[in-house]
């Protein structure tokens, strides 16, 4: 099993703790219930969904075995594992395991107690309970039952104090943190290479889409979300992987592996279907290309993110005017959001162990503090991290351009942004898909470094590879 030290788990618990404190010192007496993921059927019950392991718990006990759950004692900060061993019956079926006693030792704890016992547990403690939000609904009816309460309130009843003190903790990447991203990125890099190197005219989206699961898995790596391969970019998580392509489309692709060690890459590359751009999608994708760039060169310690998603969108428009595609002031564009027309998503969010990291927490405590309000406006509302950025952070910076013509055609019947949008010139790009480009940055004192080996991005770059 992949683990870092058992320093490393401790440590983490600890911070824990006096990050609880500092939110809250009532926490005295509480305990802290972490739950870890079980096994999800797929059809029938033996047959199961690839194992993912919650984050927190592999964060704080980083075992990445289904059926086990943990509980921090807020007085004593000891830890006591609450899981079964193999039976014999499961060595005959799924083989043998190494025993949790060697596992949880490796992870600093020593007091194991069997699954069955957590009930009893809890109850004989009496002591309040705090817990993350659930999403499996497994362990939503098992905390009912743990805490005497229906399921359906359940996730009503979480501790915000915890959220807000793991959330603290996560945003922060450690050094042998930055070293697994990057481990993940480099895979992520892999499948990039390989679905440049794979596409061509008249093959089929899911061809390619093999190809990059070759990759991904001869790495020994798992997905961190599923595959975004498309000719139809300008559709933003479309997972269909049907369409036959043609010379003269764009093929979009995002995806990232999940390392052994469970941290994500979240890559976007976008490249001609035949290998070479031509003029009109050169010119929007330099256009991408400078809004991905002079973003990360603007990012630093203390920036709002928010701004930076700003920053994206002024060079848009600033870009679009010069192509004769818009009209006017950019500063009344930007008042006006013509730039959610389109870039109707975020320009980023952070990432670790999740690709969306910690949106298990909610996304407003990963990605917003108490004072910022949520805008309501396309592009912006889709924003999922709007605050500072601080030194440790790992974010992606993903800019795109989208011509969705459905929503062109709406804007237009309802002659919105017409004093904008030169929507004759419009017509031509309505075919035209999606650029977006995509990676993965890491925020330190000494400004924003792009992590990973260097993925190809420049048109001259991407035309050789695919040559
Ligand atoms: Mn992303």
């Amino acid at each position: 099993m992949n683990l870092f030290s058992n320093t490393t788990y401790t440590d983490r618990r600890a911070g824990l703790l006096r990050n609880l404190n500092t939110q809250n010192d009532s926490h005295g007496s509480s305990l802290i219930l972490i739950m870890g993921n079980t096994e999800s059927p797929m059809n029938y019950r033996d047959n199961i969904y690839r194992f993912r392991q919650d984050s927190n718990f592999r964060y704080y006990f980083g075992i990445n075995l289904p059926n086990l759950h943990a509980v921090i004692d807020c007085a004593s900060g000891e830890t006591i594992l609450f899981g079964n061993d193999y039976s014999m019956e499961d060595i005959i079926w799924v083989g043998e395991q190494e025993s949790l006693t060697s596992l949880a030792e490796k992870v600093g704890i020593r007091d194991i107690r069997p699954l069955n016992d957590l009930h009893k547990y809890i109850k004989e403690s009496d002591r309040k309970v705090l817990f993350t939000p659930p999403y499996r609904h497994d362990n939503i009816i098992l905390l009912g039952s743990l805490l005497g309460e229906s399921p359906l309130i359940v996730p009503s009843l979480v501790s915000e104090d915890l959220i807000k003190a793991i959330v603290a903790q996560r945003s922060i990447k450690t050094e042998e943190e930055i070293v697994q991203i990057e481990d993940a990125i480099n895979i992520t890099r892999s499948m990039h290479l390989t679905a440049m190197q794979s596409t061509a005219p008249d093959l089929y989206e899911y061809e390619v889409v093999g190809a990059i699961h070759q990759s991904l898995h001869a790495s020994h790596a798992e997905l961190s979300y599923p595959i975004i391969f498309s000719i139809n970019g300008q559709t933003l998580h479309n997972h269909h992987h049907d369409n036959l392509m043609n010379s003269g489309n764009l093929a979009l692709n995002d995806s990232g592996a999940e390392n052994p060690f469970g941290y994500s890459g979240d890559i976007t590359r976008t490249f001609p279907v035949n290998g070479k751009f031509n003029s009109q999608q050169k010119e929007i994708y330099e256009l991408v290309l400078k809004m991905e760039k002079d973003c990360i060169a603007s990012c630093s310690v203390g920036t709002p993110y928010r701004d930076m998603h700003i920053l994206a969108n002024r060079i848009l428009l600033d870009g679009m005017k010069s192509l004769g595609l818009l009209k006017g002031s950019v500063e009344d564009m930007l008042m006006a959001n013509v730039a959610g027309m389109f870039m109707p998503h975020g320009l980023g969010h952070m990432i670790g162990m999740d690709v969306h990291d910690m949106e298990d927490l909610g996304e407003q405590y990963v990605g917003y503090t108490e004072d910022i309000e949520r805008s309501k406006v396309m592009g912006l509302k889709s924003l999922r991290l709007a605050k500072p950025l601080e030194a440790g952070f790992v974010i992606t910076v993903e800019p795109g351009i989208y011509f969705i013509p459905q929503l062109i055609d709406k804007l237009k019947a309802e002659k919105q942004h017409n004093d904008f949008v030169n929507y004759d010139k419009l017509e031509a790009y309505k075919s035209f898909g999606g650029v977006r480009i995509e990676d993965d940055v890491h925020i330190t004192n000494k400004g924003a470094k792009v992590l990973g080996e260097y993925i190809p991005k420049e048109v001259n770059e991407i035309e050789e590879i695919m040559s």
